[in-house]
This record gives structure tokens, C-alpha cells and sequence, in this order.
């Protein structure tokens, strides 16, 4: 039945604010991934499935490569690392506006060798040719890599012939997925990520970086089409509960306002969504607290 089918992962990998989510939703052609302007949004390794004709790809979305400076770092780069293990290519995307910088080259020389790769440079809409020309030179430097495109994400520029020599990097084999899916993520781990999505957007400074969420209630209204969802904004500090409240409650409103409408795009149902602020202290340095949170190294090193 699945004669001359191809099937296989491929790796989105790069610095922060790269542009690996965007690209990946492109792709994908469905929200599996939040995004925003700050660097480290995403800090799980997510999972979206391009189902074409004759070929299944799994995208591998992982957090952008930094130097970790607390356990919530480290978790995210051992998700980068279980996130390029056995697959059989990987697109590096670089931000075309920041030029390629040392940790881009050295991620590069070490990997090419070992997987296919194929360079997204991103954000072509946002430089000069010369600038773009500029850090083609420099990527015609390197050996090993199997092609370089310069992309739009945002924009959905020129992705067709980055799709190509994905396509090329798979192997042969039956659909790993249903065919009918284009994530693995869970609704309820989706509702997180839209309120994380909009605390990212609306609050300010060091804030937002320290923000995680956790659901306590994900239900069907009795038989009405109406999900009710209670979570938790969990934050780091004492100060940091104040800012998220805002005056009179207001940025806590903001971000329940913002996050609903994007909530009953998820379930296809009216939402009633009910916001808490708590203080974790300091959570991203306990293994314990993130845990509590989803973030589970022990689950990383297992596969
Ligand atoms: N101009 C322009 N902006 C882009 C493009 N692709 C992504 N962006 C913007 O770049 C920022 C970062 O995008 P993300 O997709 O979150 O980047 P990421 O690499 O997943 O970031 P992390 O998860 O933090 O590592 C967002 O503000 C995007 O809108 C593009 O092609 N052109
Ligand atoms: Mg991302």
C-alpha cells in the first residue's frame, strides 16, 4: 500500500528569534508552534506533520540554541539535542538580518558531516540583496551543507524549493503518523502555550521570561458547546505578580482576552477562560517546580 511512500524527520534548528517556529507553521500550514519578537519562545521540541502526496515529513521544532543560564535552559537545550537525534535531515535557519554569527558557523562545521543539511536563510523580505549576498558568501564556506535557500517565513517566500530537498532527504517507508494529523501536542498543553504565547507579547522586560502556565480545569460545559478553562500564569517573583495583575487587574484581563479568542480557534467552541497568578520562586532553577510545570528532563534523556 505504501509502495515507493517516503517518510522520515527533519529538524528545525537554529539560534533564538531565528525564525524556526514561523517556519515551522508555514510548512506545516497550521499553528503548531507559538511565536513572538523575544528570543527563547519556544521551549519544548514539538512535533508537526506535513502530510503530502506520497511522503509524510515530521518537523522537529526545538527551542533556539543559547548557553544555558538556569535549569530551564539547560532543559531547553537537551531538547534541542534529543530533538536532532536520528533524523534524517535538518534545516538550520539563520535570520538574514543578523548575518551569520559564530555559533551559526560552529553548529554547522560540527553537524554537516554527521545529517543532512539544508540552511533556511530566513527573513529575505527584511534585508538588501547585498546584505543576503553577504552571508551566502559566507555559507558557501562551509563545507558539507546540501543547500542553502534564502526564505521568507513571514512571508511564505520561496519555500517550495526548500521543500524540495527536504523531500529528498527522506527515506523510503510507510507514514509514522495517522495521516490525518499535524501535531502530537495535546489541547491542554496547546492552551498553555496560547497564554504563554500572549504573556510573551504583552508583558515587558525580564517578566515574560520567567512567566510558566499550568491548566487545572480543561472541560466541556455539560452538553453545551462551551469549554471552560481554568490555568495558572505562574511566576517568579512576588514583584513580577503585581506586573501580571496590572492596575486594577487590567494586563491579567489583556492577556485572558487575547488568549480566548486564540482558545476557541483550538477547540472550535466558546471559551470561558479563568486566569490565576501565583509566585513559584525562582522555579526555573528547580527541577521539582518545573516538573510541576511540564518541563521534565528525565523525560528528555529517556529517548
Ligand atoms: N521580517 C520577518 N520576520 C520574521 C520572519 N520569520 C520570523 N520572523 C519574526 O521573527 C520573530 C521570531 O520568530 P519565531 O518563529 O518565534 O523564532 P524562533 O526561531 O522560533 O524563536 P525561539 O523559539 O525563541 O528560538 C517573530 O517576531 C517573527 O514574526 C520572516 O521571514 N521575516
Ligand atoms: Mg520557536
Amino acid at each position: 500500500m505504501y509502495e515507493n511512500f517516503k517518510s522520515g524527520f527533519i529538524c528545525i534548528a537554529g539560534l533564538a528569534n531565528a525564525g524556526k517556529s514561523t517556519l515551522t507553521n508555514a510548512l506545516v500550514g497550521e499553528k503548531v508552534s507559538i511565536v513572538s519578537w523575544r528570543p527563547q519562545t519556544t521551549r519544548n521540541k514539538l512535533l508537526g506533520i506535513i502530510n503530502g502526496d506520497g511522503y509524510q515529513m515530521v518537523l522537529i521544532d526545538t527551542p533556539g540554541i543559547h548557553k544555558a543560564r538556569n535549569h530551564l535552559g539547560e532543559y531547553m537545550m537537551q531538547a534541542v539535542e534529543s530533538g536532532l537525534k536520528d533524523v534524517d535531515g535538518v534545516v538550520y535557519v539563520i535570520d538574514a538580518s543578523r548575518g551569520m554569527s559564530a555559533e551559526d558557523y560552529e553548529f554547522l562545521e560540527k553537524n554537516a558531516k554527521k545529517v543532512p543539511i539544508a540552511v533556511a536563510l530566513n527573513k529575505q523580505d527584511a534585508v538588501t540583496r547585498e546584505t543576503l549576498f553577504v552571508t551566502l558568501q559566507k555559507l558557501n564556506g562551509v563545507e558539507g551543507i546540501k543547500a542553502v535557500v534564502p526564505i521568507s517565513a513571514k512571508k511564505c517566500e520561496n519555500l517550495e524549493p526548500l521543500m524540495t530537498r527536504l523531500k529528498e532527504m527522506l527515506p523510503e517507508g510507510a507514514p509514522m503518523y495517522p495521516r490525518d494529523e499535524y501535531t502530537q501536542s495535546s489541547m491542554r498543553f496547546m492552551a498553555t502555550e496560547i497564554i504563554r504565547e500572549k504573556a510573551l507579547y504583552l508583558l515587558d522586560k525580564e517578566v515574560p521570561y520567567g512567566i510558566g502556565v499550568s491548566i487545572n480545569k480543561f472541560e466541556e460545559r455539560g452538553n453545551q458547546p462551551i469549554c471552560d478553562i481554568d490555568a495558572d500564569i505562574v511566576c517568579e517573583k512576588q514583584s513580577h505578580k503585581a506586573i501580571v495583575i496590572g492596575k486594577g487587574g487590567e494586563m491579567l484581563k489583556k492577556i485572558a482576552t487575547q488568549a480566548r479568542k486564540d482558545l476557541e480557534q483550538l477547540v472550535g467552541e466558546k471559551v470561558f477562560l479563568t486566569l490565576y497568578v501565583r509566585v513559584k520562586d525562582e522555579w526555573r532553577d528547580s527541577e521539582y517546580l518545573m516538573k510541576e510545570l511540564g518541563y521534565d528532563l528525565r523525560a528528555l534523556k529517556k529517548d
